[in-house]
């Protein structure tokens, strides 16, 4: 299959919309300039030593995960405000939709919000990621009533190369629907300089590649998501922790402390995306890696 499409970071926005519609994928080239990359590599340097091995399959045991990345990584923001990732992000999620109220029929647009965030370094003898659509956190069903729910980016921060586990995306999977699965041979790598972006829609296929170089492969992800996506009463700042923690489990977990499978609503713990349950039964509480089941379900997946 061909590789994406590689267009520069001054395209007209309309164009690189038709490459996505198409393609599910474009990668940006120069999406961030020399100097802005160069802070952004000493932010991470900066903040990577410290982080544990991934400990499942699907984050991968020779790559490292940061999540959580607002806190430690300025260009984080700087990612976000790109006029080219916010403006797919706004044509693919801010659909409006229409509905009554009364007799009125009101058309609303969502908005859209950060959804998950992390800086992936693969080391050298990874193994592939199983391929995966990143809509999968929500269930998502394709195509039938189907609407993007996520646009991702990942910002190279070290050259990305066939060799060194460059993100493999199926290209034009993004069209197909639920019975459908992704064959190995149908995935390309994504092949970018430092500093140029992969953008991706949720329903695309990908994964994370092999890493058979000797050099990390480092990238900045953030996925933007349809801001309705969450529970309409804010209970994380509704309830002080101190008060949840007084609940039963059942009502804490109907609450949000849980994660909806196969993982929605993790906390990073200790490079795990855990069940944040944990948080609330003090010390010594068992921690769930929500990801593990899918060791489970596809022993091997990462070879
Ligand atoms: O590391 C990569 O290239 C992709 C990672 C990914 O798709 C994920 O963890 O959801
Ligand atoms: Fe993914």
């Amino acid at each position: 299959m061909a590789a994406l499409t590689t267009l520069v970071a001054d395209t007209p926005l309309d164009e690189v919309i038709a490459v996505i519609e198409r393609d599910g994928g474009v990668v940006i080239k120069d999406f961030f300039d020399s100097s802005t990359l160069a802070e952004l590599r000493a932010e991470i340097d900066r903040a990577m030593p410290s982080t544990p091995w991934g400990q499942d399959d699907f984050s991968g045991h020779r790559t490292k995960r940061l999540y959580g990345i607002f806190q430690h990584i300025r260009h984080a923001a700087t990612t976000v405000r790109h006029p080219l990732y916010a403006g797919i992000a706004s044509h693919f999620l801010e659909i409006p939709q229409s509905g009554y109220f009364g007799e009125d029929r009101l058309e609303l647009a969502p908005t859209y919000q950060v959804g998950v965030t992390s800086i992936i370094d693969i080391h050298p003898g990874e193994g592939a990621q199983p391929l995966h659509r990143d809509d999968g956190v929500w269930q998502w069903r394709h195509p039938e009533g189907y609407r993007q729910a996520r646009v991702q980016i990942m910002v190279a921060v070290t050259d990305f190369t066939a060799d060194n586990g460059g993100t493999m995306v199926v290209p034009g999977s993004h069209l197909w629907d639920d019975d459908r699965g992704p064959k190995v041979e149908e995935a390309v790598p994504t092949e970018m300089t430092a500093g140029s972006a992969l953008i991706w829609l949720g329903g695309t296929f990908h994964g994370g590649g092999t890493n058979s170089s000797d050099s990390n492969r480092i990238g900045l992800t953030i996925g933007l998501d349809l801001g309705f996506l969450r529970q309409e009463e804010n209970a994380y700042l509704t309830y002080p922790i101190e008060v949840v923690k007084e609940l039963d489990e059942d009502i804490q977990r109907i609450l949000g402390w849980s994660v909806c499978p196969p993982g929605t609503g993790f906390v990073d713990h200790q490079g795990v995306m855990a069940d944040p349950n944990f948080l609330l039964q003090g010390e010594g509480a068992e921690v769930t890696n929500s990801f593990a089941q899918f060791d489970e379900a596809a022993p091997g997946a990462r070879p």
